[in-house]
């Protein structure tokens, strides 16, 4: 009969010998899980991006592309709804989408409005001032036609700019102690405080993704105004993606 003493060395070796592989597995294991999760947590962040909004769906070859736009000094939405921001509006729906991701056919006119309700100032180059690149080098700012903003008469508050394709559209300031001015997007044309924008252009011939960005640094709160939604997607720095 084996008794109690004779069995308790072996049980204790095995103790040992399990507890040791056991605690490497054990740290093993949760290295792994949490290694996992910063990849994943990563990937996911790297990985986001706004949706896109096609004016290619539906449309007629050799026919005009009119893109509706808005400028809000806040997004309203997302995960940074303080940030200013654009909105697009759907072809298909007429819904407002937060994104700057834009599909638009290949050597097609694009006639652009875009309402803007955001506040303005003085530019720091003047150059930005200018419109070129559109049909005309030109625009119309609430029905009249300009070539070139002075800001300091009227404060600009963000540019269209697609430096690829020579485009610069000044988009004209509103005030912010007026009435109707909009606190969060998406705004309301149709009742709040806005200048309309319109400018055609014609898209180049070879597919691609041109971006578009502001040269206003009109990201208060960053580094030199030019951080947050100066360099973030869906804010104030997309893409045309021209497609055949
Ligand atoms: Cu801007």
């Amino acid at each position: 009969m084996v008794t109690r003493k004779q069995l308790q060395p072996v049980v204790r070796r095995e103790e040992r010998g399990l507890s040791r592989s056991g605690r490497i597995a054990v740290v093993l294991g949760l290295f792994a899980v949490v290694v996992f999760l910063a990849v994943f947590a990563a990937m996911a962040f790297v990985a986001t991006e706004p949706p896109t909004v096609s004016f290619i769906k539906g449309h007629k070859a050799g026919s005009a592309v009119h893109l509706v736009a808005q400028t809000d000094g806040a997004g309203g939405t997302g995960i940074h709804p303080t940030w200013v921001s654009y909105q697009v509006k759907t072809p298909q729906s007429g819904k407002w989408v937060h994104t700057t991701l834009w599909q638009l056919p290949t050597n097609t006119r694009i006639d652009v409005t875009i309402y803007q309700f955001d506040s303005g100032g003085p530019l720091r180059n003047q150059q930005w001032g200018r419109v070129t690149g559109t049909t005309g080098n030109a625009a119309t700012l609430t029905g009249t036609t300009f070539t070139v903003l002075n800001s300091y008469k009227r404060p600009v508050g963000h540019t269209f700019s697609v430096a690829a394709l020579g485009i610069n559209v000044p988009l004209a300031g509103v005030k912010t102690t007026e009435k109707g001015f909009c606190q969060s997007g998406p705004c309301n044309p149709g009742t709040q405080l806005h200048h309309t924008v319109t400018f055609s252009f014609k898209t180049p011939k070879t597919p691609g993704n041109y971006r578009f960005q502001c040269f206003i640094p009109c990201g208060a709160g960053h580094y030199a105004g030019n951080g947050g939604p100066m360099q973030t997607l869906g804010f104030m720095g997309g893409f045309l993606e021209v497609q055949a």
